[in-house]
């Protein structure tokens, strides 16, 4: 895959940004009107550390904790029962934010996805053909002074997937842990894509409104530490700016659930 969002189209036909559809990112307007009938979603078996061992992977293009079994999501007007299977982040650079979806234009400084893929698909590829075969859990993240120790999982075995291709075994620990402890039933809802190549129109989107704080020198780790390039490269690639550009709403109807 090309690094460059623009060129995505030149090889996956459905990454051309045409007139009319579905994609994403989008940016989110924070004076829309509230659906009162968009309640909680269930995170089942968040709470919990699941029975492992969980794979952290440097793919190129981010960095991927690869859950396995044991969590999905369900309820908040999704329809259906979705299975999650990975989740994933997309960041800036030192000197710039890098979260994909923008609130009121603002960009945060990063952006986790919590990839769920509808229960009733046999594999990706039937997922990917439902307009409504995955649904992704998205979290802002903002930046603060303090450490976030239950992120900390995460970012402080980067240096071990510094490079592309590189995975490690992680011990299992609940996502809840470092997820916001309020308000999550504050979120906006879309239909739109992957944001990345296939690009395929096939995810319902959840944005929660609540960020997930964490300190400078934990995204420090993001865009200094990981790398698109391969350990034996000739020359090292910082990962960087991960995030694809801001698609038309169009006909779209972007709903927020209850204040
Ligand atoms: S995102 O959440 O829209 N940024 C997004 C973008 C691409 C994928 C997932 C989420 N890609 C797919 C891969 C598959 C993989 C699946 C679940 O994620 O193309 O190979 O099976 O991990
Ligand atoms: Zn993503």
């Amino acid at each position: 895959m090309v690094l460059d969002p623009y060129a995505w189209g030149d090889n996956f036909e459905s990454c051309h940004p045409l007139l009319e559809q579905h994609h994403s990112p989008i940016n989110l307007d924070h004076q829309m009107s509230r659906n009162q009938s968009l309640g909680s979603l269930h995170l089942k078996g968040f709470d919990v550390a699941q029975t492992g061992p969980w794979t952290l992977e440097n793919d190129g293009h981010s960095v991927v904790l690869h859950v396995g079994g044991g969590m999905s999501v369900s309820g908040g007007g999704l329809p259906g029962l979705y299975h999650t299977v990975q989740l994933h982040f997309h960041w800036g650079s030192p000197a710039s934010n890098g979260s994909e979806h923008t609130v009121d234009g603002r960009r945060y400084p990063m952006e986790m996805h919590i990839v769920n893929m509808k229960s009733i698909h046999p594999n990706l590829t039937a997922a990917l053909a439902d307009p409504t075969g995955l649904a992704v859990l998205g979290f802002f993240i903002d930046v603060v002074y303090a450490d976030n120790v239950h992120f900390g999982h995460i970012s402080q075995k980067l240096s071990s997937v510094a490079y592309k291709g590189q995975t490690i075994k992680m011990k299992p620990f609940p996502l809840m842990s470092f997820l916001p402890t309020h308000n999550l039933s504050q979120y906006y809802r879309y239909y739109g894509s992957l944001t990345t190549p296939p690009c395929s129109q096939a995810v319902v989107w959840t944005l929660y409104e609540v960020p997930i704080y964490i300190s400078w020198s934990q995204l420090a780790q993001f865009t200094s530490q990981v790398f698109s390039t391969e350990e034996d490269a000739e020359q090292v690639t910082p990962l960087q700016n991960n995030f694809r550009h801001v698609h038309p709403t169009f006909s779209r109807i972007i709903a927020a659930s209850k204040d």
